[in-house]
């Protein structure tokens, strides 16, 4: 088939749940290569935009705020904020980064889903399904587990059970229980509208298996063995509070099935951006790409293009470059075992140092199957790669050019140009095409790797010259200095073409380079790529700054250890903490305090509370000032978190309280009782709370 041709271009990458914060695995999987992506083909100068958002529905955060005691707006308000520092933290660089729970959205959601039902392509059926009483809510999925009725093993789920891999409906669960309240389920009945995906599979193996298979091995691989095994019906709603309420009359209750409504989040950012959204989403000539990760590729290869195909009048992907799965030190990531490297702890801990972590998830990246990540890998490619190859060879340039050249950039005499210098001059050109054709074709590693090869060959370049050497006879032979002109101007050239190959994976590195020789930031659009005279000879530079520093064993031991801790003691995703953890946080210790009998912790009333209000106390800058609902009164109590919490984050929250402790006065305020607080690893204070919303009063004991 002929390659199409594009005028403009659409890139998204998977909304993230904001029902958490945003880890390594996530940012190699999607959103660093999709960065990557967008930034060289911005310094190709092309049409482009770069759309994404939090996915701020679906069961997961519904019950992540039962868990907290708090509503799922306020849930959601968290982790957008979160999230949206975090991708702000490593210069991933959208045009927009909006959220699901907006209005513009559930416009547009509601919108396509009315079109597809006015189309009459909806099933409506009636089923029966599980309903939990307790916590008055249907159940589905992981919401619902039993008995297996293949291995007879407990602890199935209502789709999968994880010990024999069969794969399972809720209705097959021998002895079922609700996992949100351990309720017994009933039975009750209820409605919902089902896409018919079989209806379109001809279309879908045309357009996959014939007219796309350039898609990634991965990629391709799953679709096809979807499309051989048979789609069926899938339904579109859900019953819940929470969503996009489904926009047909009598449907209290009823909303959008996450993923009906999230991948139709992009339409929705893009509608925000720009006024002209229907150029990028309903033109023929714009390049749609989606990166996501490998546990997505169903969503935006068969349902969501089926979705669209249905509605009509929108374009298709032309690719999408998933991902496969980063592991951390060997194992799983798995966030309900704290077994991940955190992004905003990552930032904290090492400030600036957003290129670093993109080049090791980069070069380590896990483009065509699972790959590992290890902080001693991390440790030893910015060591021997990033300081010893790219940074070295800049600052050696430049520190000789300021010794051996007064500070400017040398002239090439071309008298003397020699083989070593053609061929290095050359080698700008070669690598330039390597990068951009690797780019293209979503091999991020591999464009990666030419970069850092050219940095190698300067340094061996460098060093069969030797113009240190050279210069120590100069005052015999004065003409030796045109070699060692022709060297510096070469490498210096070459530091010009690297900060332009490094930009798409190393922003801030190729700003700080262009700092040094004192350009402007066009001179890193991709048509300078591979050319040998950027920088005018006479023009004078900067002194050099560091690119990079070392890590040394201590920074990779501490992080590790905080890796095992923090696993041990299972908490839930940390929550953003603004100050930097300090490097060195070691677990932290408290002395066991001696026995006491029963008689006296009896004497404790403990008490679940709800916060209602929640102030900065003037001129303390601990303490908070909350009212605090104990069911039966609202009490005053001050509490040092100021520094870990802002009012707005606990607003709702569920604590436990010291009740019948004696009043104490602070600045001026009595106190009526005490929170409890749990301190982690880095010194950052957490709640003690009940791990399901319980009447503001209850006892705890
Ligand atoms: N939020 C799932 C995930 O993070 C989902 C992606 C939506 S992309 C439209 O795996
Ligand atoms: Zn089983």
């Amino acid at each position: 088939m002929m390659a199409k041709e594009f005028n403009r271009m659409l890139v998204t990458a998977a909304l993230p749940y904001a029902n958490g914060p945003l880890h390594i695995g996530h940012l190699a999987g999607c959103y660093l290569p999709a960065d990557i992506y967008v930034r060289y083909q911005r310094a190709k100068g092309r049409d482009i935009r770069f759309v994404c958002g939090s996915d701020e529905h679906g069961v997961p955060i519904t019950i992540r705020a039962m868990k907290e005691g708090a509503t799922p707006q306020a849930v959601v308000d968290k982790y957008h904020r979160t999230l949206q520092d975090s991708f702000a933290g490593m210069d991933i660089s959208f045009d927009i980064y909006s959220r699901t729970s907006n209005a513009v959205h559930h416009e547009t959601a509601a919108g396509i889903f009315k079109r597809i039902h006015e189309l009459g392509l909806f099933e409506e059926k009636e089923t029966e399904q599980y309903f939990d009483e307790k916590a008055g809510v249907f159940l589905a999925d992981r919401y619902i587990t039993g008995t297996c009725p293949v291995c007879s093993k407990p602890g199935a789920y209502g789709d999968q059970c994880e010990k024999c891999g069969s794969s399972l409906s809720p209705d097959q669960l021998l002895e079922p229980r609700s996992t949100l309240s351990d309720a017994v389920p009933v039975k009750r009945t209820t409605k919902h509208w089902y896409f018919p995906l079989q209806d379109y599979e001809p279309w879908l193996k045309q357009w996959i298996l014939e007219e796309h298979k350039e898609w990634k091995n991965n990629v391709f691989g799953q679709c096809k063995s979807w499309l051989d095994n048979g789609l069926q019906s899938r339904a579109m709603t859900r019953d819940s509070q929470w969503g996009v309420a489904v926009p047909l009359p009598d449907t209290e209750g009823k909303v959008l099935y996450v993923w009906f409504d999230a991948p139709i989040g992009y339409i929705s950012a893009t509608k925000e951006l720009t006024p002209n959204w229907t150029d990028y989403w309903c033109q023929e000539d714009t390049k749609l790409v989606h990166f996501i990760g490998k546990d997505n590729i169903v969503f935006h290869c068969i349902i969501f293009p089926a979705m669209l195909k249905a509605h009509g009048g929108f374009v298709l992907p032309d690719n999408v470059p998933a991902n496969e799965f980063l592991n951390i030190e060997g194992e799983k990531v798995s966030t309900s075992r704290n077994w991940a490297v955190w992004v905003h702890e990552y930032l904290a801990d090492f400030p600036g140092g957003q290129d670093m972590l993109r080049y090791v998830l980069c070069a380590n990246a896990p483009e065509t199957k699972d790959n590992d990540f290890t902080w001693k890998d991390f440790q030893e490619r910015i060591n021997s790669e990033l300081v010893a190859i790219l940074g070295n060879f800049v600052n050696r340039s430049f520190v000789l050019m300021h010794k051996l050249c007064g500070g400017k950039v040398p002239r090439l005499h071309e008298g003397c140009v020699d083989e070593a210098d053609t061929l290095m001059l050359n080698a700008f050109r070669l690598t330039a095409e390597k990068v951009s054709d690797a780019i293209e074709h979503y091999r991020f590693r591999e464009a990666l790797f030419e970069v850092i090869d050219l940095a190698r060959q300067g340094n061996r370049y460098l060093q069969e010259k030797e113009p240190w050497i050279v210069a120590r006879n100069l005052a015999e032979k004065p003409s030796e200095q045109e070699h060692i002109d022709n060297c510096l101007h070469v490498c210096l050239q070459l530091c010009a073409n690297l900060a332009i190959l490094a930009n798409p994976f190393l922003p801030h590195t190729a700003r700080q380079m262009l700092h040094m020789m004192k350009v402007v930031e066009r001179m890193l659009d991709w048509e300078n790529a591979g050319k040998t005279k950027l920088l005018v000879p006479g023009y004078t530079l900067r002194e050099p700054q560091l690119l990079f520093r070392k890590i040394e064993d201590s920074e990779i031991e501490t992080q590790i250890r905080k890796l095992r801790a923090g696993s041990l003691r299972q908490p839930p995703p940390p929550t953003p903490d603004k100050s930097p953890a300090p490097m060195d946080s070691p677990i932290p210790e408290q002395a066991p305090k001696p026995t006491i009998p029963f008689e006296d912790f009896a004497k404790i009333d403990l008490r679940v509370g709800t916060i209602r209000q929640a102030e900065k106390l003037p001129k303390a800058d601990k303490l908070l000032r909350l009212e605090v609902d104990l069911g039966t009164e609202v009490r005053t109590i001050l509490s040092g978190i100021a520094q870990h919490f802002t009012p707005e984050d606990i607003v709702g929250r569920q604590v436990v309280v010291v009740a019948n402790l004696a009043p104490r006065k602070m600045r001026g305020v009595d106190s009526h009782g005490m929170i409890l607080m749990a301190e982690d690893t880095s010194g950052q204070l957490r709640f003690v709370s009940p791990d399901q919303a319980v009447p503001p009063g209850s006892a705890v004991s």
